[in-house]
């Protein structure tokens, strides 16, 4: 299986950064150069670095890290929306590469600090050096200008920067979205050329999603005032938690480097406690988005709920009911997984096993989860995730995601951060 894994990270490796997968995603993506930076450490360490290094080349003068890096060597049209969609060359302050306007969840100096540990070297460490004041520019532009509550946690505007894109936890800011047929006539989706429809994003999705993008690069991708012009603002537990996780790993980095780590613990608690503040609900003892339009928390119980597990300072008592909700029916967290676990309730009526974050396992919550329950001493139940990963693998592949009941891969069959978190469990 190691092998495997290997062979699909060098398959996607297009020379200084990793395409999460040739056909469906043929250019870097934020989040998953993170991940696919872990599983680098154990092989060819020095790609963890040039995989951020590159991600962080193309970093906006305000701190964004753009959800998209664009290859100019593949054509325009092999993905959409490509670059021309976004324009990104027609905003100042952005880099000569082009790049979308959103972000993804920042799980990245997560992942440099837990690359640098498992494999320490100085070269690790003189990377690291390069990147902190990078990282601590990409926390700084979320916590402020992202700050659109007001009450310390950033908002994403589109459900691309959850990285879980057609969660049903967005069915109901979506749904304040227009939508109209006329807005996806004028493109051509690319996804579904590679994929099956019945397992991605609807058209209806489409639209919405090109709306928010067309609406957000109407001003400029700048961020002041919103809150009176935006039509998707949610506050989300899971990009919460990795800012406030990535908070702690600055600590750790800041230590390593010789700066000061005081004022990212100082962050990271008071992340932590607006976390459990505006986003823990105490009916269902699991966390939940905030839609800033209409003040409420989403009601979905989706696997985001369980992801705040990252945050090392997570109170006992959320710890306690978030564990009893992993547990439940809807999870089915064990010390011996029967099955993978899946993206959404699967008790819920909107459960839907192969349409990708509706229902399907994925392996970087999988990982990310399994992080948290070790963080916080739930040893066995994490060897029953890591069983669950190694399982999966092992009888699919490295696909993009799977079946939640049978674990048949679905999805890009070669996917990237799959194979890199793969090697990550395995080698421990
Ligand atoms: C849009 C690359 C990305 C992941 C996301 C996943 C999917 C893109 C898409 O693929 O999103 O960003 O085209 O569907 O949802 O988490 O980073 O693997």
């Amino acid at each position: 299986m190691w092998g495997v894994a290997r062979a699909t990270l060098d398959g996607n490796w297009a020379g200084g950064h990793t395409v999460p997968s040739r056909t469906l995603y043929p250019h870097q993506w934020s989040w998953d150069s993170a991940f696919i930076a872990i599983g680098w450490a154990h092989i060819r360490p020095d790609r963890t670095w040039s995989e951020l290094d590159s991600l962080f080349r193309a970093q906006w003068r305000d701190g964004r890290v753009p959800h998209i890096v664009f290859n100019p060597a593949v054509a325009g049209g092999a993905y959409f929306p490509g670059p021309g969609f976004w324009s990104s060359n027609t905003v100042e302050g952005t880099p000569p590469v082009a790049t979308s306007g959103l972000v993804q969840p920042p799980v990245h100096a997560l992942a440099a600090w837990h690359a640098y540990r498992r494999v320490p070297s100085e070269a690790g460490r003189v990377a690291l050096r390069r990147l902190y004041p990078r990282l601590v520019a990409q926390q700084r532009y979320l916590a402020t200008c992202r700050d659109v509550g007001g009450a310390g946690l950033a908002s994403i505007v589109h459900p691309w920067e959850s990285g879980l894109d057609n969660s049903p936890a967005w069915d109901g800011p979506m749904s304040a979205v227009p939508a109209e047929a006329a807005v996806m006539r004028a493109y051509r989706r690319r996804d579904t050329v590679h994929a099956d429809p019945a397992h991605r994003p609807t058209d209806l999705d489409y639209a919405r999603y090109v709306t928010m993008v067309t609406a957000y690069r109407a001003g400029g991708y700048r961020d002041d005032s919103l809150a009176d012009r935006h039509p998707f603002l949610v506050e989300c537990p899971l990009f919460n938690a990795a800012m406030g996780a990535s908070e702690v790993a600055l600590a750790g980095i800041a230590e390593a480097i010789g700066v000061d780590p005081g004022p990212h613990r100082e962050r990271a608690v008071a992340i932590t406690e607006a976390v459990v503040t505006r986003l823990y609900d105490l009916d269902t003892g699991t966390f939940h988005p905030r839609d800033l339009r209409t003040g409420r928390l989403t009601p979905a119980r989706t696997v985001l709920g369980l992801t705040p597990l990252i945050l090392p300072g997570l109170p006992a008592r959320q710890v306690e009911t978030v564990l009893a909700e992993a547990r439940s029916a809807r999870f089915g967290l064990a010390a011996r997984m029967d099955r993978p676990l899946p993206s959404h309730d699967r008790t819920a009526t909107d459960f839907e096993p192969l349409r990708y974050w509706r229902g399907p396992s994925w392996m970087n919550i999988t990982w990310l989860i399994r992080l948290g329950l070790l963080r916080h001493g739930h040893d066995r139940l994490a060897a029953g995730l890591r069983s669950s990963m190694i399982d999966l693998v092992a009888a699919a592949g490295c696909h993009e995601y799977f079946h939640p009941d049978t674990g048949v891969g679905l999805g890009s069959p070669a996917f990237s951060w799959t194979a890199a978190l793969l090697l990550d469990v395995l080698a421990d």
